[in-house]
């Protein structure tokens, strides 16, 4: 283990309270692709900031949703990797860590699931669950009533750049039915952030993984902890805008460097 590595792990096995931030990258070893990922598939037609907006789904609802079940068919085959699993298991040991994930493939809470079951008796998953600041792909919202259920069925054709799928409605009140996530030009749930910001803010060390650090308001949660003088450790494959103010930074994939930094 790299001296700089050491003492990231040091820093993490003795702190009180920590905070961890995901981005995509953390999901990336388990075969969902990243938003800078845009190489694969639909997103290789159309940039996600094109798709992820109300107004993308105001002008072509159909379009949308059909992104949104080709991603979730896609991530439904994917399994948490050992980069979640390293997060659960060091969440549920170490008690006080707050979980915040930009991800909204679930990954995170499978892993917790996971972990939990690991130990005789079973723990509780709970301090594993993570804040899911952009919502949940598994999910849908009514654009009518805000009615929420979990996400219609992606069976029959598969969803793609040249197979749309008709936008399922509303068991209510009829009306198209979107992703419960957040889109660009959408706020996030102020009480989830706000909690966010505090706890990187009086926390011992925030630990940032697998994010571009580029989309707000959640690349501002490791400048609290920065601004409080609280160290950093970024673990990403390329340096980002975090980089030059991060007080650690590990490169390689997160499913190889969190279980040796987090092991307990
Ligand atoms: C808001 C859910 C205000 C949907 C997502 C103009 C108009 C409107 C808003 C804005 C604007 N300009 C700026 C903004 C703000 C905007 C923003 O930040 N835009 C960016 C593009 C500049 N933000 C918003 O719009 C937010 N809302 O500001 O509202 C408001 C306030 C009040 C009232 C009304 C409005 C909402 C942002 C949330 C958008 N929703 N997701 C969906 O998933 O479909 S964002 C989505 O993209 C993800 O959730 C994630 O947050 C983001 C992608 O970022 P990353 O997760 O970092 O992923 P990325 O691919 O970028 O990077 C992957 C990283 O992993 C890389 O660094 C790579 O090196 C690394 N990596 C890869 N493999 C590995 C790895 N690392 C480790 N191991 C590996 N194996
Ligand atoms: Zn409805």
């Amino acid at each position: 283990m790299t001296e700089l590595r050491a003492e990231a792990r040091e820093l993490l096995s003795k702190a009180e309270r920590v905070v961890v931030l995901t981005g995509a990258g953390v999901s990336a070893e388990s075969g969902v692709p990243t938003f800078r990922d845009a190489t694969t598939g639909l997103w290789r037609s159309h940039r996600p900031e094109d798709l992820a907006t109300p107004e993308a789904f105001r002008r072509d609802p159909e379009l949308v949703w059909s992104w949104y079940q080709w991603r979730r068919r896609l991530v439904g085959r994917c399994e948490p990797n050992a980069g979640h699993l390293a997060i659960a298991r060091f969440a549920l040991a170490h008690g006080h860590v707050d979980l915040v994930t930009q991800n909204v493939d679930g990954l995170h809470h499978r892993a917790a699931l996971t972990a939990a079951l690991e130990t005789s008796p079973p723990k509780d998953p709970l301090p594993a669950f993570p804040t899911e600041l952009h919502g949940a792909l598994m999910r849908d919202r009514c654009s009518g009533c805000g009615l929420r259920s979990d996400a219609a069925p992606t069976d029959g054709p598969e969803a793609g750049p040249d197979v749309r799928v008709p936008v399922a409605r509303c068991s209510e009140c009829r009306a198209l039915l979107r992703p419960d996530v957040v889109w660009f030009g959408e706020a996030l749930d102020v009480s989830a952030l706000e909690d966010a910001f505090t706890a990187a803010a009086e926390a011992d060390v925030c630990l940032v993984v697998g994010t571009s650090s580029l989309v707000y308001p959640a690349a501002g949660i490791p400048r609290a902890a920065l601004g409080a003088d609280r160290p950093v450790i970024e673990v990403n494959m390329e340096a980002t805008p975090l980089t030059p103010h991060a007080t650690y930074t590990l490169n390689g994939p997160a499913g190889r460097i969190l279980p040796e930094l987090l092991a307990t």
